[in-house]
């Protein structure tokens, strides 16, 4: 992927949410989606994060996959900053279990969306299906990779 221009920006809270993201990377690969990731807190370092979503929407960024636990504001945070379609993934991270990240990324104020996807793996790998179906949207070759997913899927 590293040759390709990215179309996909992967933004984590931390470096500690990279675990529970390894299917999201698995499936952008596997659909040959170009990504980039970066690890960057909406609390802790929001100028950088600011300065980051300017960049990457820039240099092409089509898209933003950001993940995070706890509070969460991450997901939130880029789209409020991008009108780039921008999924959420909630980290099972803290006491909660990734309950309070969820509820944080879901709930967004009207007018600025996050797709918010489940807890658990599936989360991250519905996160990869999602960006590639609206990718698929421009994209022919795309498309017909997600066509023969949905096939291989039927066939069991
Ligand atoms: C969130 O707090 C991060 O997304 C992470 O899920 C959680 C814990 O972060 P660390 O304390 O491991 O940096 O902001």
């Amino acid at each position: 992927m590293a040759a390709d221009k990215p179309l996909v920006a992967v933004v984590m809270g931390s470096k500690s949410d990279e675990e529970h993201l390894k299917n999201l990377f698995l499936q952008l690969d596997s659909l040959g989606i170009p990504w980039e990731k970066r690890v960057l807190s909406a609390h802790r370092q929001p100028k950088k994060l600011s300065a980051y979503v300017k960049d990457a929407e820039q240099k092409g960024i089509l898209l933003f996959i950001a993940a995070a636990g706890l509070s969460a504001a991450l997901p939130g945070v880029l789209a409020s900053l991008t009108l780039r379609p921008v999924i959420g993934i909630p980290v099972p991270a803290g006491p909660l279990q990734g309950v309070d990240a969820l509820l944080a990324i879901v709930q967004m104020p009207g007018g600025v969306p996050v797709a918010t996807v489940g807890l658990g793996s599936n989360g991250p790998q519905n996160a990869a299906h999602l960006a590639a179906r609206i990718l698929a949207l421009g994209d022919e070759a795309l498309s017909i990779k997600l066509r023969e997913f949905r096939d291989a899927q039927e066939s069991g």
